[in-house]
């Protein structure tokens, strides 16, 4: 642009500097003959109209500046070159780009949105973990902005939930109520546990989002389904990552009432349990017995996480379970089970191993439970069910 206008200027000064000089060598001329009065009247003629070409070439070389400047060019352009955005590099494969998706917000240029502030927020509950790891509350991110910067990373989230047994009732209201509240818009790719693969309910799904059923043994001890689930977990990590960036591990015996979508996108992401939010960590159900590789010490641990919601990134989540696998087995032949099974070995794991992203109650809350004031909006909620009825021993 300023080339361009460099240009006219420089066309109209020549422009200008020839007219003069035109004019003085005329004038020069008629200074060597000799002047009567006719000639003198003449000469103040041509004076005259010289000077009305120069005004008049003033005047349109104005015209057209206005034209380019003020009309022809946008206001936004002329006043905002285009920023220059460095490439992102290129993943080389999708575990060896977590970086860039973890660390590397690209938001939309010019995507409208409130302003956020940084004096005022949610003052009824903590938004941030002494080691500085957001905890999700709503009214603390702005889902519209979330997405529009997560969809452009081009995103596969992977849930896996269990349904053994009796609890394949439970999975049609799950898989239906994941469908418009579960990262609306994102690839999804649901995988679905069980001994009962032929009932597996149909549910229609938008397109990019799929159910994928594995097939599972059935087991006599609901400790042991639940517990199974880490190895099932890990196994499955590492068959799909090369399609998958993101996983969240569920309890089918839940129901999605609200959004859950990529403001819980982090590497280790974990959800507070309902039942202890507001109580000393004394209370907390920990496994107590030092001789248990799940064993948290009085006066230790942060939060009491639940065990039927966790997730994060690929490589976070295979950690995750993998060590709480192990630790689980090598309790195991030592003949010890911790006190709620992988819940117990995950909330020691994230008391070592903070969690990055911690989604508050409300991606978890129970349905008997009455809704506390800070909780607006419940997103996932564990069913009321009968035990006795439901679990194959008790
Ligand atoms: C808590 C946890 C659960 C797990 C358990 C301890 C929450 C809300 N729940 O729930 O995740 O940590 O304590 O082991 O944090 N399952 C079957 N068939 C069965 C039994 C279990 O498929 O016969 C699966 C199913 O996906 C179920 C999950 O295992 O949702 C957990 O079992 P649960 O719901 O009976 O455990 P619960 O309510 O004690």
């Amino acid at each position: 642009m300023y080339e361009v206008g460099g240009a006219c200027v420089m066309t109209f000064t020549c422009w200008f500097n020839f007219l003069l000089q035109t004019t003085r060598l005329a004038q020069a001329a008629r200074g060597h003959g000799c002047e009567s009065r006719s000639t003198t009247n003449q000469n103040q003629t041509e004076r005259m109209s010289t000077i009305r070409t120069l005004i008049g070439s003033v005047l349109l070389l104005l015209g057209i500046l206005y034209v380019y400047f003020y009309a022809w060019r946008s206001p936004r352009s002329s006043k905002h070159p285009e920023p220059v955005q460095y490439p992102v590099a290129p993943p080389v494969g999708r575990l060896s780009a977590a970086v860039n998706h973890v660390f590397h917000l690209v938001a939309p240029d010019h995507l409208k949105y409130k302003q956020p502030s940084i004096v005022n927020g949610r003052t009824d509950v903590v938004t941030l973990t002494p080691w500085l790891a957001p905890v999700v509350w709503d009214g603390t991110f702005n889902p519209v902005l979330l997405d529009s910067i997560y969809q452009s990373k081009n995103i596969t989230v992977a849930a896996t939930v269990f349904a053994v047994g009796k609890y394949i009732r439970f999975l049609k209201k799950f898989l239906e109520t994941a469908e418009p509240y579960f990262f609306v818009g994102f690839r999804v790719n649901i995988y679905v546990f069980t001994d009962h693969p032929k009932d597996v309910p149909r549910v229609q799904m938008a397109g990019g989002r799929k159910v994928v059923v594995r097939s599972v043994p059935s087991s006599n001890r609901w400790q042991e389904i639940s517990a199974r689930r880490m190895e099932l977990i890990q196994n499955l990590i590492e068959e799909v990552h090369d399609s998958v960036d993101y996983i969240f591990c569920l309890d089918v015996d839940s129901e999605f009432h609200g959004r859950w979508g990529s403001e819980s996108l982090g590497g280790l992401v974990a959800v507070i349990h309902p039942g202890y939010y507001r109580d000393d960590r004394g209370r907390f159900p920990y496994e107590r017995r030092p001789e248990s590789r799940a064993y948290v010490a009085d006066g230790e641990g942060d939060f009491y996480y639940c065990g039927g919601a966790f997730g994060g990134l690929l490589q976070e989540v295979s950690l995750l379970a993998k060590t709480c696998d192990l630790n689980f087995k090598a309790d195991a032949k030592e003949g010890i089970e911790a006190a709620w099974q992988e819940e117990s070995h995950l909330n020691r794991y994230m008391w070592i191993n903070k969690p990055s992203k911690i989604l508050s109650p409300e991606y978890l809350w129970q349905d008997f439970k009455p809704r506390n004031p800070e909780v607006r909006i419940v997103r996932f909620s564990g069913v009321v069910k009968n035990y006795a009825d439901i679990r194959p021993n008790v």
